[in-house]
């Protein structure tokens, strides 16, 4: 018979990664995902401090070392972002943070553009909303900020749109693809309220649609739906059909994730 004492078991959990070897503070729990490279690092951490000086601090030596401002957005700013949603969803950080970080972060990518010399061809149009019923718009914002530095023209009808609002827009705007963004597992049936409605009226554009309540199974349900699981995802399902690809289905397989 074995014959276990507490503190064996304490150390049993410890070593098989049961539990933690000491409590880390959430500063520590951050350090260990930042990345290493020293010019993506400081900005990295500064979206996690909710400290908007030091992003755009960090930003500029970045394009002084030779970045640039566009990459920096997904290299750095989206890096940074992508610590703090984690240590969210671990319990280590609070709603507070989210919120200051994803300021810190929009700060981050005005600067970005600011700083771009390339001014993009206007590429097309672009409607972007966030589900009726659903105020959480940071997804929608970093969807429409990186459509916008990639040379779309964003009509962004913000967050807890309606339905018919979303429809008579797209009908008004006529462009190339709707964007959709829902966090509420309340909400995101209304993707397919508007996809039937575009539909009724004919209009058979693509609906690209994200955040954190919906997945391709789900997108692919209706049949103008999309998935793009990252906000770069959105665009890129533009350049594509830019590039000609307006078939549903293709657009579908060309963004499966596994
Ligand atoms: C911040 C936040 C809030 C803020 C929102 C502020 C704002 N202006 O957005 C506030 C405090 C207002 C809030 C309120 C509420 N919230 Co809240 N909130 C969150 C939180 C912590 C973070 C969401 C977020 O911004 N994430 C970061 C962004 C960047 O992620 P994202 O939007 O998913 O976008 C990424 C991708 O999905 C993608 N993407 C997004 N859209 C699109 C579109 C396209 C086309 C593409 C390609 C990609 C793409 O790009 C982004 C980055 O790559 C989440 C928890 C979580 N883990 O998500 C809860 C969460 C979403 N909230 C929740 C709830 C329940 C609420 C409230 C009902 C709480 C309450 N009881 O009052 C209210 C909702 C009120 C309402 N009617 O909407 C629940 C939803 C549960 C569910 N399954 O339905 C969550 C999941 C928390 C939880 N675990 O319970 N919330």
């Amino acid at each position: 018979m074995l014959d276990l004492k507490l503190e064996d078991i304490d150390g049993i959990l410890v070593r098989y990664n049961v539990a933690l070897e000491k409590e880390m503070t959430p500063d520590e729990a951050a350090e260990e995902l930042y990345p290493k490279d020293e010019l993506i690092y400081p900005i990295a951490k500064a979206i996690f401090e909710g400290e908007e000086d030091d992003v755009i601090e960090g930003l500029q030596a970045a394009i002084d070392a030779g970045k640039k401002p566009i990459d920096l957005i997904d290299e750095a700013l989206m890096v940074g972002m992508g610590v703090v949603t984690q240590l969210y969803d671990d319990g280590v950080i609070f709603l507070p943070n989210v919120m200051m970080s994803a300021d810190a972060m929009l700060a981050g990518i005005e600067f970005c553009k600011s700083q771009t010399t390339e001014v993009p061809e206007p590429k097309g149009k672009v409607v972007c909303h966030v589900a009726e019923g659903d105020v959480h718009d940071i997804g929608k914002n970093i969807v429409a900020a990186l459509l916008r530095a990639n040379g779309y023209e964003v009509v962004d009808l913000g967050r807890d749109v309606p339905v018919d609002e979303v429809v008579a827009a797209v009908e008004k705007e006529k462009p190339i693809m709707l964007t959709g963004t829902a966090l509420m597992t309340t909400t995101m049936y209304a993707f397919k309220e508007v996809n039937d409605k575009l539909l009724e009226k004919g209009i058979k554009i693509p609906f690209a649609c994200g955040g954190g309540a919906v997945n391709q199974d789900f997108v692919s349900q209706y049949e103008l739906g999309v998935y793009g699981e990252e906000a770069a995802d959105a665009p890129k399902i533009a350049d594509a059909i830019v590039a000609g690809t307006t078939d549903i289905t293709a657009l579908r397989e060309e963004f499966h994730k596994h």
